[in-house]
């Protein structure tokens, strides 16, 4: 007999394959295989219409820090909701959400960050990002620093602004991208250090020798046209890369060398992901501007934001002229009140040093336990509550599978299939769960990735 609940799927999926056109994803492949439909969550839990649970190791997209089912967000959004549900910034008008949020930022934000224009999501958030640098070496009489330099395996998003800036090469043939006036330089990969023939370098001189070919890429481009450097402190969707030590020390001293701006995309290492606030006081970067969005909020609303640093702000704030630039949801109340909200609740519940201290150690150690020795595993990397484990051929060669990424989509469908959500990177298992994950659910998501490895090593003859 078939169950009602598997009706209602159909029924379900059906509607979705006529009508609703999803993100990075072949339609005829995902409409002739269905979609799994989402229909609740609460704390790291998600349920499918078929009644399944399914761990989320993800948090979402990278964004769900307090967890799924947050009481006291959703009655800051009802509250919002029903005093004030929309009104804009344009009209010489402010509301008293967004104002709350741009001074609770400010107190949060590192190294002199004052002032916050807001968006509505990461990729808005870069664009934003690219035009203030643009405006900043106009008003300072530099019109020609018009270059945007960001790194290989770079994700900042998909408007054509943010899509060029990444360096996720897939993204750009369909769209004919990037744009001009972009550059890239070398991601510090030191796992992919041997692969790509820098031989059997240590991880300091390699960090070193990448942070180099900036400097070089400056010099060739020419440093009075060289307007920023975006990046994100550790890169997410990239693939978990980890910067050696002596990476980011060097960068800046370069930048500074050259007077080029520092962009810094905090969109996926914001608000506690590292066990700091920003991914920034992580690494000690010192940011002329940085991106924000995802754990802002929680992922409950959608809203992001852009602060400035003392030397943007200085300039752009006292151009004594209108900046034309500002979304009409630009700090909507209703998404303010909710991102109000998730940093009082990531504040009071003390989950930025419970990342740092106790849950952050756990699962990297509970990882490099059970994966370190593993013969399908070349790598398990983290910090904090993000986490990369490196599947391989060859654990000593550093060397990677001839078809990049079919191992790592095996072992994410055995991951979903036993309910688990991780995400495969080319063929690197990632984990980023929500900041309020307990031992026990760690427990949960180690087990079920260790059997989706072993059953994906057996498949591919490693065990
Ligand atoms: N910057 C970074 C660092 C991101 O990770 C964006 C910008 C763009 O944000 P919006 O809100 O425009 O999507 C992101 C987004 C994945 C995945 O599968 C990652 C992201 C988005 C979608 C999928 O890892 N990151």
């Amino acid at each position: 007999m078939v169950s009602e609940t598997h009706n209602l799927t159909k029924h379900w999926q059906a509607l979705d394959a006529a009508h609703h056109v999803h993100p990075f994803a072949d339609t005829a492949a995902l409409n002739a295989e269905g979609v799994r439909v989402i229909t609740k969550a609460d704390g790291v839990y998600l349920w499918d219409s078929e009644g399944r649970k399914i761990i989320d190791g993800m948090a979402g997209l990278w964004c769900v820090q307090v967890g799924y089912g947050n009481k006291e967000l959703a009655e800051a959004g009802c509250e919002a909701l029903r005093v004030l549900p929309y009104y804009n910034h344009f009209f010489k008008t402010s509301n008293p959400y967004t104002i709350d949020l741009a001074a609770k930022l400010a107190l949060l934000l590192p190294n002199g960050h004052e002032h916050v224009l807001f968006a509505n999501s990461g990729s808005e958030a870069n664009d934003t990002a690219l035009k203030l640098i643009r405006y900043y070496w106009n008003l300072r009489g530099r019109p020609d620093k018009k270059i945007h330099i960001s790194r290989e395996l770079a994700y900042h998003g998909v408007t054509f602004a943010a899509a060029s800036l990444s360096g996720l090469t897939p993204m750009h043939p369909q769209w004919d991208l990037p744009l001009p006036g972009f550059a890239k330089v070398p991601a510090p990969y030191w796992f992919g250090a041997k692969a790509a023939g820098y031989g059997d370098i240590d991880p300091e001189e390699f960090g070193l020798l990448i942070a180099r070919q900036l400097e070089d890429r400056i010099l060739e481009l020419g440093p009075e046209r060289v307007a920023s450097f975006s990046a994100e402190p550790i890169q997410g969707a990239g693939g978990l890369i980890f910067p050696p030590a002596t990476y980011w020390p060097e960068v800046q001293n370069i930048c500074a060398k050259y007077d080029v701006l520092l962009h810094i995309d905090e969109v996926i290492t914001g608000f506690g992901r590292t066990g700091e606030w920003f991914g920034c006081q992580t690494y000690a970067i010192h940011p002329d501007i940085i991106s924000m969005a995802k754990g802002l909020s929680s992922g409950y609303q959608p809203i992001s934001g852009v602060s400035l640093g003392k030397r943007m702000a200085d300039t752009i704030l006292n151009a004594n002229e209108e900046m034309v630039h500002g979304y009409t949801y630009s700090g909507h109340p209703v998404a303010s009140a909710v991102a109000v909200r998730n940093l009082e609740v990531i504040e009071r519940t003390g989950l930025v040093p419970r990342v740092k201290n106790s849950i952050g150690p756990y699962l990297q150690r509970r990882l490099h336990e059970t994966f370190e020795n593993h013969p399908l595993v070349g790598e398990v990397r983290g910090h904090g509550l993000l986490a990369a484990v490196e599947l391989v051929p060859n654990k000593p060669e550093r060397s990677f599978f001839p078809e990049i990424g079919r191992v790592g989509s095996h072992c994410r469908n055995y991951c979903f299939g036993s309910g688990l959500i991780s995400r495969a990177i080319r063929d690197t298992m990632v984990l980023s769960p929500p900041l309020t994950v307990s031992e026990g659910e760690i427990e949960e998501i180690v087990a079920k990735l260790k059997d989706a490895i072993d059953r994906t090593a057996h498949d591919f003859g490693k065990m």
